[in-house]
């Protein structure tokens, strides 16, 4: 478990867990659909982090484009102004809020980022992966992409087609424009695809790609010259490039490409893209093809995400629920929130929000299942010890199941989180833990075995035997919160940073942060002796649903 891998016997720096979530457009705001992928990079990156891991999360703004062009065009400012603004004002805040511990923070409009972007594509034409050509098709500017006539949908006349996805008519565009030799790369794709089996996750994303490829690329018209919001061509300054080129070119020039060697060999290829399933033929077919043009290597994975849905249709711009992040945060709270959408949707399924459904899980799983325990085990420290934590002196059967209980907890949350993005699995299997806690207390009464401890009323004439029970009992649930407190923070950060608290465990084994995922199940960690306290409520009772 936990393996991470030794390079100190290289001077190669030490390879990085890198993880990326797509840039998204700022014409608007942050909805909760994009916070959906963010909120899973960021598990997923804490939990390599909780495993001791070099690890880099990168997220970011897609600032480029028609439709951005046309947003701040409508709101009477530059595109320039728009994006500052929005990404000031709206995106990184929402991020901050979700506690979201992304490494970087990059935006297509930084220089950092245009001037590598320049010598990337000057590269690929000067290596004749580039010509000038003439395009003409459907054009949505929703998805910023051509699209082919067969998958359209009809529209309100005959002539009127729609965007699949946004359902709004596309344009028909007539261009000019340079092109990648996108074609040529169709069987070197499928050959690493079926070298490597686990490049693009779930099965269903990777059959899509497969039969997309399958069936034969078309070069891929990458330069516009219709408008000018983009990244100059360096070779023929009236054309900028297409929005999509320049956007998936973030993750190496956030990486370092061009400008810091040492950096770029530490953090590139990527471990994981992380992608929404609407953008899965970019990362899966372009991106690993316009790398393979440039000579570098391919990124390890690529992740999709189901979609959230409304009324059966992907949520999106156009027709949200009304519904914003800060609006479930205020109610719920931000940890349950971060919880809640992966725990309720499996990773790579479509799946839609419901107050009902989020208050039966906070309710049920995060207050009475795990809030509760929490604070019954700090209360009956503090009402039978004064809060000192007791030694565990007559452990037996019923401990070990609960110590067995962590062991194939801990396992399975590892694989399932750390490896197979199973974000509901692995959550599934610490909640089932701390099931078994509930039940064990359930089981063993401890309330009723501190009456023979103490005698009744807390009276002198208890009995010995009674006491080393409850103080056995008592510990095991304590050490078992212990464990759970480290195998939720990757989730639920601020709830983990209390429970660690209020069982008084910093003292001995340092900050929660620095407790790994290979030393997690190792029973009896928090040593007897360490000062339990109540601490907050980790799951206050709801208040009433606001009014929608
Ligand atoms: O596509 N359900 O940006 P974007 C789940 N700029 N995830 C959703 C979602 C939903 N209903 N709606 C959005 C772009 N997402 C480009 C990306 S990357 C080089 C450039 C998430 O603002 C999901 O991850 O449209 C999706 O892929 C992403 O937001 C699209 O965000």
């Amino acid at each position: 478990m936990a393996a991470t891998e030794d390079h100190s016997t290289t001077d190669a720096p030490r390879s990085a867990y890198y993880v990326t979530t797509p840039i998204y457009y700022v014409n608007d705001r942050p909805h909760l659909g994009h916070a959906y992928t963010t909120v899973a990079g960021d598990v997923l990156t804490r939990w390599h982090r909780q495993r001791g891991e070099n690890v880099w999360y990168l997220t970011g703004t897609d600032e480029h484009g028609q439709k951005i062009m046309r947003t701040a065009e409508a709101n009477g400012v530059t595109p320039q102004e728009w994006c500052d603004k929005l990404v000031e004002e709206a995106w990184k805040p929402l991020w901050q809020h979700l506690d979201i511990a992304n490494d970087d923070f990059i935006r297509t409009t930084q220089q950092r980022h245009t001037d590598r972007v320049q010598e990337f594509v000057q590269d690929l034409h000067d290596k004749g992966e580039i010509y000038k050509g003439g395009y003409s098709g459907p054009y949505c500017v929703g998805c910023e992409e051509y699209k082919l006539p067969n998958e359209l949908l009809p529209g309100a006349t005959e002539d009127e087609k729609l965007c699949p996805i946004h359902k709004r008519p596309v344009e028909w565009l007539e261009e000019e424009n340079y092109f990648f030799r996108l074609s040529a790369y169709g069987p070197k794709l499928l050959e690493f695809y079926a070298a490597n089996p686990d490049f693009i996750a779930p099965a269903t994303a990777r059959n899509e790609v497969l039969r997309f490829v399958e069936q034969g690329l078309q070069d891929l018209s990458i330069s516009r010259s219709t408008f000018n919001w983009g990244v100059p061509l360096p070779w023929d300054e009236k054309h900028v490039l297409y929005v999509w080129v320049d956007a998936l070119q973030n993750y190496i020039t956030a990486a370092g490409y061009g400008a810091d060697p040492e950096r770029f060999a530490e953090l590139w290829p990527a471990s994981v893209h992380l992608v929404g399933k609407d953008i899965l033929r970019f990362h899966a077919v372009i991106w690993p093809a316009m790398l393979m043009a440039a000579g570098l290597p391919l990124p390890k994975r690529v992740v999709a995400n189901g979609w959230l849905m409304v009324g059966g249709e992907k949520m999106s711009k156009s027709n949200l629920t009304g519904i914003a992040p800060t609006d479930l945060t205020s109610h719920f709270g931000v940890d349950a929130y971060r919880y809640y959408f992966l725990r309720a949707i499996p990773f790579g399924t479509d799946g839609s929000f419901s107050w009902e459904d989020f208050t039966a899980r906070y309710t049920s799983e995060l207050a009475n299942d795990f809030g509760n325990l929490a604070s019954r085990v700090a209360a009956m420290v503090g009402k039978y010890y004064g809060g000192t934590l007791p030694a565990a002196t007559a452990a037996g059967a019923a401990e070990q199941a609960v110590v067995d209980g962590l062991a194939k907890a801990a396992a399975e949350a590892d694989r399932k989180i750390g490896e197979e993005l199973d974000f509901a699995g692995g959550i599934a299997a610490v909640f089932d833990f701390v099931k078994l806690v509930n039940g064990y207390l359930t089981e063993q009464e401890p309330w009723k075995v501190a009456k023979t401890a103490f005698g009744e009323g807390g009276s002198a004439a208890g009995s010995e035997e009674g006491q080393a029970r409850l103080a056995t009992i008592l510990y095991t649930a304590a050490e078992a919160l212990r464990a759970t407190a480290v195998l939720l923070n990757p989730v639920m950060p601020a709830t983990s940073a209390k429970l660690w608290d209020s069982l008084g465990a910093e003292e001995s084994l340092g900050a929660l942060a620095d407790q790994t995922i290979a030393t997690v199940a190792d029973w009896g960690r928090l040593p007897a002796g360490a000062t339990v306290t109540k601490g907050d409520i980790l799951f206050p009772r709801l208040e009433e649903k606001p009014a929608s």
